[in-house]
């Protein structure tokens, strides 16, 4: 997510530490590296320069204390002032209304389609009775789309009729799911490559006929500056309510992410992390930060545990994976638990763990079938070893190495591996010790 901006930042914060207290050189040269960062990710100019002003005044009115690290000082200060470009705290799409309208706009391939079927699926799944109307309807292709999803997650989908325009589909639409006692009624609607005089025309047309009470544009993350005006556009002409913010997991520089809301003028409600219909997330603006400043994302990861293991176990994986000193039977605890939790390439991206750990430690589809396969064999290796070896993990010297092998049916080699990843996985759990204790500090730093 956003890779290559974070890790450009966190080289900045890198050189930050290295100073041994925080002076109005340091700060300029270092406000002046993250605005170099801003603008390498296509972060639109005028965001970057009101950014990098209120960051630098930030920075100089902080209290030069000696018990704070200047490094963490300005990781505090770039998070708070990411925080305020992203929106304080996450927003509520207006579910007020039988049913409650939402549009979705945006230019083609930006997702529309594909988010209105997550956001059906997700209000689905708090107990909502959802419909779609497909008002794609230039395309065939587009209505069949939206057809195949509606399928998938039990939905139903209202399509035009032979000769129907958009505007009468749409009242005929929010007419259906108001009788049918729907509580959302989504409206997928037809885009274009560029923002276009046609394509306002029928949109204007469609929010007349159905007076939505949420208009959201999908945006590509992938796009940076061009955003900005097709934003902008949008907003004029259309109004908008709101945003969702899709291909977060992809390589995006970041550009449309960081600028978006500020030129949009409203907040991003959601975000689109996958192709699959669950990939979506409610947007919070705090948690994000916190991901590309590389402070991980713990209450994320919690939540995720929370989903699929139940309170008690997910209370102890958070323990464990704050615990200072972590042993091998922590370990297998931590790999059970994983497996449960599905995709590790998911979980490896929400961990504050530095770019080169997580290289290391691969990650991505491969990375995460291979850590399945791992994880069958380091739980036999594991349990081969003597309950004292478990705890104390430095006893496992050559010979008792190679016994644990034969017991467990696998290599040296393979008990070499798990070793290995075994410690970066201790380097991981002290690390979070550490920023638990900066917090503890005072240091709301993570939130
Ligand atoms: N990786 C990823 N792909 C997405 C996401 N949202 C949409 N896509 C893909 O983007 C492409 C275009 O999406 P679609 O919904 O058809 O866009 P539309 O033209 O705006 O309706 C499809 O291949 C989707 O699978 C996302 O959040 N992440
Ligand atoms: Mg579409």
């Amino acid at each position: 997510m956003l890779e290559s901006l974070s890790a450009s930042l966190q080289k900045v914060i890198k050189k930050v530490r290295g100073h041994g207290r925080m002076s109005e050189e340091n700060i300029a040269e270092a406000v002046r590296d993250v605005r170099m960062a801003l603008l390498e990710a296509d972060v639109s100019f005028e965001v970057v320069k009101d950014f990098v002003a209120s960051l630098r005044e930030r920075c100089l009115g902080q209290e030069v204390t000696q018990s704070i690290a200047p490094g963490q000082q300005f990781v505090k200060c770039v998070h708070e002032e990411m925080v305020a470009l992203l929106g304080e705290k996450n927003q509520a799409v207006n579910l007020n209304g039988h049913p409650a309208s939402v549009l979705l706009l945006g230019l083609h391939g930006s997702g529309k389609t594909t988010s209105c079927a997550k956001l059906a699926l997700h209000w689905k799944g708090k107990g909502k009775r959802v419909v779609m109307v497909a008002a794609d309807i230039r395309r065939p292709a587009a209505v069949e789309q939206l057809a195949v999803l509606g399928e998938q997650i039990e939905v139903e989908v209202i399509r035009p009729t032979a000769g129907e325009v958009v505007p009468a589909l749409g009242a005929r639409g929010l007419d259906e799911a108001s009788r049918s006692g729907a509580d959302v009624v989504l409206f997928d609607t037809g885009g274009r490559f560029q923002v276009d005089e046609d394509l306002v025309q029928e949109l204007e047309a469609l929010r007349d006929a159905v007076n939505p009470r949420n208009t959201i544009l999908v945006v590509d993350s992938a796009l940076g500056q061009e955003s900005v005006n097709v934003a902008r556009t949008f907003h004029e002409r259309i109004g908008l309510t709101g945003l969702v913010l899709t291909k977060l997991d992809g390589d995006a520089r970041g550009g449309a992410a960081l600028s978006i809301r500020r030129v949009a003028g409203c907040p991003v409600l959601f975000s689109g992390v996958g192709e699959k219909l669950e990939d979506l997330e409610p947007f919070y603006p705090d948690r994000l930060a916190s991901r590309i400043l590389g402070m991980g994302d713990v209450v994320s990861l919690v939540e995720k545990v929370q989903e699929v293991v139940d309170e008690d176990q997910a209370q102890r994986m958070e323990q464990t994976l704050r615990k200072k000193r972590l042993n091998l039977e922590d370990f297998l605890e931590q790999l059970r638990q994983i497996r449960k939790m599905g995709s590790m390439d998911s979980i490896m991206k929400m961990l504050p763990i530095s770019a080169d750990l997580k290289a290391s430690a691969g990650t991505g589809p491969d990375a995460a079938a291979q850590m399945d396969s791992f994880a069958v064999k380091a739980e036999a290796i594991i349990l081969s070893m003597t309950p004292t070896e478990r705890r104390r993990p430095a006893l496992l010297n050559g010979s008792r190495r190679k016994r644990i092998a034969g017991g467990s049916g696998t290599t040296p080699s393979d008990v070499n591996e798990l070793m290995r990843r075994f410690q970066q996985a201790q380097k991981m759990a002290k690390k979070m010790g550490k920023m638990q204790k900066a917090m503890q500090k005072g240091l709301n730093i993570m939130r």
